[in-house]
This record gives structure tokens, sequence and C-alpha cells, in this order.
């Protein structure tokens, strides 16, 4: 059965006859030059690739001697592309892209794969692949493709014990206790992947860390992993605790700017390095939630990562730093502390030191607007942090494709210089000129069969690489590449696949936190309604202080006669938000407190609107099941069955939320359910 482990590498056969037999003339021998791990795992997928594609093992040559010659080699391995000039375009596209082409070579047709690197060369050989597998021509090839940005990394937040925080697909990939002897083949699966969407980094373990990782019985085991990835150009990096030099270093304290700490940590780096001497650098979340950090010897958050920084420095390691810091101690919105505590940081750290910000300012939300903390910090590059794994989007049950969060993030106008200064360009580092420039994805992967639960999360992380790889691209567009990938290129049953998936995010934005509303679930779990979530001992952790609804209204008003978290925003995006004319109502309780009959753009009272959404939210994913119902026979049998089971759990789950949701805030509205609507129960 189809069961969802080849992702979106499945290469089953060209289905259509004419075009397998277009594909078979461009591919009637392969020369592949080089000779390295990385060229080795390029050959394989290549021959992987067209012998279940094209159902072909074409013959490797040395020369072109007939058409659909396919010449595959960096241009220092290749000499015959040494006449083709290509030096400029090769400029171009850097130490990871590549270039693909369409050329004569003897006069017969050939097409080239190459570029500067090796791992560049299996990028495009990825790239090949996937022209077969949706349905694109091989002739007239031109094409040049270089990632935009230096640093796409996935974080996985795994615990040494196979747990994974905020995972809902199984256990964890890393079978410490049989590593470093036992290497499941699953590891080098993985690895493609990542490869094939360009992810040339992963943190292994969680970012609440555990400071055993560091010590040598763990390296050992990170060694072997890091052998399986090298050749697919994935670096691997670790989690550090702050304290670590105290627990398994036995030191007394582990304040950063005491010499002998700074000198345990370069000492362990350098034996870090002695394992993998490759080794890519630490994550740290640190005076957040509880973890240890510089705050706890009075220091700050660039006095703590430069140190580290420092430790990594000369092997050409990085340290990112996250920027996810709130404390309940501390007695304002929530959603300022970060930008509060690093602004005054900027250019404050080490060259080799990102600061890693997650997309919103208070926690990985169906919705938020983006991170004041974007175009704030000109001298530090800044990272983005995006959650794949779906903590408050319905776990692994829920279909939401997060592509339309993701981009909505990036394509956000800080105007930190001006109109145009959007979140991708910051983080591309083209606005203010970073040196280095990253994304990284919370990691929505376990041991399940399908890899993320439920077999759409795939496109989570699919499309996370690629907009780690290109900001630019539409989600829609890869919605639709990793539909033929993964499910078919059968246009009707795409179409219908790309309906369901373009809308599903705005659906679980519907039924759980319409209209700016956030933080609504569950207490601790965040699963499920929990509106009515208040008095425990964090208050930031309850729903009540998000909502704040009350006779008088709902929303958190931040605002200048409020919180005035809004004044971290640039004054042209402040001046939008913060007037009700212009506020996006998308956004609207996440910055206003405003009555229960405040006027809505459709002319309705917000109480009224605010059901509505609910009630669409609910409307929408009963389409979503009746357009999956009509996919029957046009997928495969066992992926049919697992969506229509996980929507029907979905709808039920839907249905909680608006009810729940609706009851809960009507005690405060004391309005009717507008006529017409089903009686919430
Ligand atoms: O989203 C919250 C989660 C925590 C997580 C934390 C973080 C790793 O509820 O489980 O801890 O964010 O990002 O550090």
């Amino acid at each position: 059965a189809e069961d969802g482990y080849r992702l979106w590498l499945r290469y089953d056969k060209v289905e259509n006859a004419q075009q397998l037999a277009a594909y078979k003339q461009s591919v009637t021998q392969v020369l592949f030059s080089g000779n390295s791990p990385t060229i080795s795992a390029a050959r394989k997928e290549l021959f992987q690739g067209l012998s279940g594609l094209l159902q072909l093992q074409p013959t490797e040559t040395k020369t072109v001697s007939q058409n659909g010659a396919l010449l595959i080699g960096t241009i220092a391995t290749t000499p015959i592309l040494s006449e083709l000039n290509l030096k400029s375009s090769l400029e171009k596209i850097g130490t990871e892209g590549f270039f693909i082409k369409s050329v004569k070579i003897n006069q017969k047709n050939a097409t080239i794969i190459t570029a500067n690197t090796d791992t560049g060369v299996l990028y495009g050989v990825f790239h090949f692949l996937k022209l077969i597998q949706t349905g694109q021509s091989l002739s007239n090839l031109s094409i040049e493709n270089s990632p935009k940005l230096t640093h796409r990394i996935l974080n996985h937040w795994d615990n040494l014990d196979r747990t994974v925080e905020r995972g809902y697909a199984g256990f964890s990939l890393w079978e410490w206790h049989k590593l470093p002897d036992y290497l499941d083949p699953r590891y080098t699966d993985y690895a493609r992947a990542n490869a094939s969407v360009g992810i040339n980094g992963t943190v292994l373990t969680n970012v609440n860390a555990n400071a055993l990782i560091l010590t040598p019985a763990f390296l050992e085991k990170v060694k072997a992993l890091a052998g399986i990835f090298r050749p697919y150009g994935i670096k691997v990096y670790l989690t550090t605790r702050f304290s670590a030099p105290v627990e398994i270093g036995g030191l007394k304290t582990a304040d950063p700017l005491d010499a002998e700490v700074q000198m345990w940590w370069k000492k362990k780096a350098e034996e870090i390095y002695t394992y993998i001497p490759d080794f890519g650098g630490f994550l740290v979340k640190a005076n957040s939630e509880g973890q240890p950090g510089p705050q706890n010897y009075g220091r700050n958050h660039a006095d703590g990562a430069n140190m580290l920084a420092d430790a990594v420095a000369s092997k050409g390691g990085i340290v990112m730093w996250r920027a996810f810091v709130y404390d309940d101690k501390v007695p304002d919105d929530r959603a300022k502390q970060a930008y509060n505590e690093f602004t005054p940081l900027n250019g404050k750290f080490r060259k080799n030191v990102f600061v890693q910000v997650k997309n919103g300012a208070i926690d990985f939300q169906p919705r938020e607007p983006f991170h004041p903390l974007f175009g704030a910090m000109p001298q530090t590059p800044l990272m983005m942090e995006f959650q794949l794994t779906q903590e408050y989007l319905g776990f692994a049950t829920h279909l939401a494709y997060l592509a339309p969060l993701f981009k909505e993030c990036l394509d956000s106008d800080t105007y930190a210089k001006g109109k145009g200064a959007t979140v991708a360009k910051v983080i591309d580092g083209s606005l203010h000129k970073y040196s280095m420039s990253g994304m990284a994805g919370v990691a929505n992967i376990g041991n399940d069969r399908n890899w993320t639960g439920h077999p759409f999360g795939q496109a989570n992380w699919y499309s996370y690489g690629r907009l780690a790889w290109n900001p630019a691209l539409s989600a829609e567009e890869i919605a639709e590449e990793w539909i033929q990938m993964t499910f078919t290129n059968d246009s009707k049953a795409l179409n219908s696949i790309k309906e369901i998936i373009m809308g599903s995010r705005e659906a679980v934005v519907n039924y759980m936190t319409p209209l700016g509303l956030a933080h609504l679930m569950g207490y601790s779990h965040h699963y499920g309604p929990g509106p009515w979530v208040s008095n425990k001992k964090r208050d930031d952790w309850t729903a009540t202080y998000y909502h704040k609804a009350d006779s008088a209204g709902i929303g958190f008003n931040r605002t200048s006669t409020g919180s005035k978290a809004l004044s971290q925003y640039f004054p042209p995006v402040k001046a939008q938000l913060e007037n009700l004319q212009t506020c996006p109502e998308k956004y609207l309780l996440w910055f206003h407190h405003l009555p229960w009959t405040h006027r809505m753009k459709s002319e309705k009272t917000l109480w009224e609107d605010l059901v509505g959404h609910y009630y669409l939210g609910v409307e929408q994913v009963r389409n979503m099941q009746k357009t999956w119902d009509s996919l029957k026979g046009s997928i495969d049998e066992y992926r049919f069955a697992q969506v229509k089971s996980l929507l029907s759990i979905q709808e039920k789950e839907a249905v909680l939320w608006r009810n729940s949701c609706v009851l809960y805030f009507q005690q405060f509205s004391k309005m009717p359910i507008p006529a017409g609507y089903e009686k919430p129960a």
C-alpha cells in the first residue's frame, strides 16, 4: 500500500505514454563525472529516479555519441563543459546553485547539469528529476537556480529519550540507543528528502536542552548521523544547555564572562570538532520558560551568545540565539518582551551569531502579525523561525497547509527602510546587507510510517524547504508541485487537492482564532478549545490573558491607550494598525479591544461577524470533506481512506471549537446567535 513513506520522491512511472516517450529520447546516455560521496549520492538518486519514472537504465558513457546525452558534474570535473563558455552563469549560481541547460555537443542534443560544487550538482539532479515528476518538458532548458538564504535548517525538538516536544508523528527518528553501530536506512531517506528541497542543516536536539548530548558517549552517535548527512550537503548542529559547564563540566558557574567557563566551552567545541570536523554550531534557548541563561548571572543575551560564538568561530561554526523570551515576572505585555530585550543589543553580537526570531511575537498561532523585531536589528542577522509541527493548528490530526502562513509573514512590509522592506528582505539579508541569512523550521517529523503523521503534514516540510531556498515562491506554486510529486499529475484531481490545501489554514483560523484572536487552545497541551482557561499561576499561559473578553467587548488593546506594543513597529505600520479604519480585520482583536457592537466592514456587529467566522470555519472543513470524497478512485486507496478519516475528526473538532468559543463568548456579549445558523450545543 502507498503509505506515504516515499514522500514527494515517489518516482512512479510517468503515466502519459507520449510524455514518457519524449522523456526517454532526452535521456539515452549518461556522462557522470566526479568522484565523491556527494556525487555518488547524486548518481544513485538519478538512476533510482530514472528507473522508476522512465523505467530506464541508461548506459553510462564517456563521450557524447547520440542525441539525448545527459552530462552531469561540476565544471572542474567535466572538461567538455569548459568549451561551452558557462563562466558567467556559474559565477551567478554561487556555491550551492546549479545550472541545467540544453546544449549541442558533437552535433548531438545534450542536457547538462552542472554547478560549482558537488552539492550544487546534487541539487541539480533533484531538480532535473522534479521536471519529470511534474510533467515538464526537457527540451530547450535553461535553468539557473541558487538559494537566496545561506542557512536552511530544520530544528528538531527531539529529546534523548526519543520523545519529541510538540511532536505528533511518533517518536524521534534518532535511535540513540542503537547509534552509532546501527544506522537505520531511514536516516539516508531523511537526508535525501531534505536535500531534495535544499535544506542544508539540521539541529538534532530540543531547544529545551539536555547537556548530556555534549558528552563523548553521545558525540559518537552524533558523528555517525553527521556522516550520513554530509554527502547530502547537510550539516549537523546541536542545542546547548547554558548550564552545561556546571552540569557536565563540574564548574561552579556558567557565567559567560568567567574565564574558566569560556575556556570550558572552547575545549568542548574543540572536542566536538574532533568528532565532527564540519560541525555547524549551536542553537540556544536561554532565559526563556525556565531555561538557564546569561541573565542568571546578570549578563545579557549578547554576552551569552558571544561566548559560544567565540568557541566555534575558528572552525567556521555559528550560534543561533533564540529571541523567544518572555517571563511572567515582567509585568508588561508578553508580546513586547523580545523586542525590548534584543533591540538594545543590535550590533553587539559576534559576526557568526544569528538571532533567531519566531514569525510572530507570541507563539506560532494560526495567525499572528509579523514580529516587530524584523527590521529592527539592522546590524545583527535575524533568522526566521517557523513551526512546521502544528502545535497550535490541530497537531497531526487537522489538515493545515502552512505555506500561506509563512508567506503572509515573509511578504509583510516592515517599512524599516521605507516601503518595500518586507520581512523576506530582512531575513534574506538584502535589506541590511547581513553577512549570513537563514530560516529555521521546527520539524514535524517522527518515526510514523509517513514521517509527519498527517499525509498533508509532508507539504509543510516540503514548502518550508522551498521557501527557505527562495522566499519569493508562491504558496500555490509550491502546493502544485508538491501535489504532483506526492499524489497525482491528473489535472482534475490536482485542482481538487489544491483547492483543499490552499483554503485549509484559513479554515483553521476561522474555527479556532478568527479576527486576530490568539491562544484560545487548551491549557498546556494546546489541543482543542479552552477560551475559558484562566487563574493558573502563569497569567501569560491563560486564554483570558489573550482575548480579554468581558461585557464591554473583546480583544487585546495594544494601541497607545493600551499596552503600546504597536509602538514597536515602524511608524507607517503602527499608523495602519492603530487606526480602526485601516487595520486589517484579520488582525483586529490582536491590537484592539472593541465593543461587541462595533461595526465591521461587513456592516455586521463584531459579535455577528465573529460568530460568522466560526461557522464559516466549520463549513470550510465540510467543503474540504466533499472535495476529498470526490477524489475516490483518482488517488491510492490507503491515503484516500486515511485522509478521509482525519478530515472527519477535523470536522467534529471544528464543530467543538466553534460551539465552545461561540457559547463561551456569548456569556459576555449576551447577544443571540444570528438567525440561520445551526444551534451550538
Ligand atoms: O511554543 C512553545 C512550546 C514549548 C516550546 C517553546 C519554545 C521548546 O509550547 O513547548 O519549547 O515554545 O519555542 O521554546
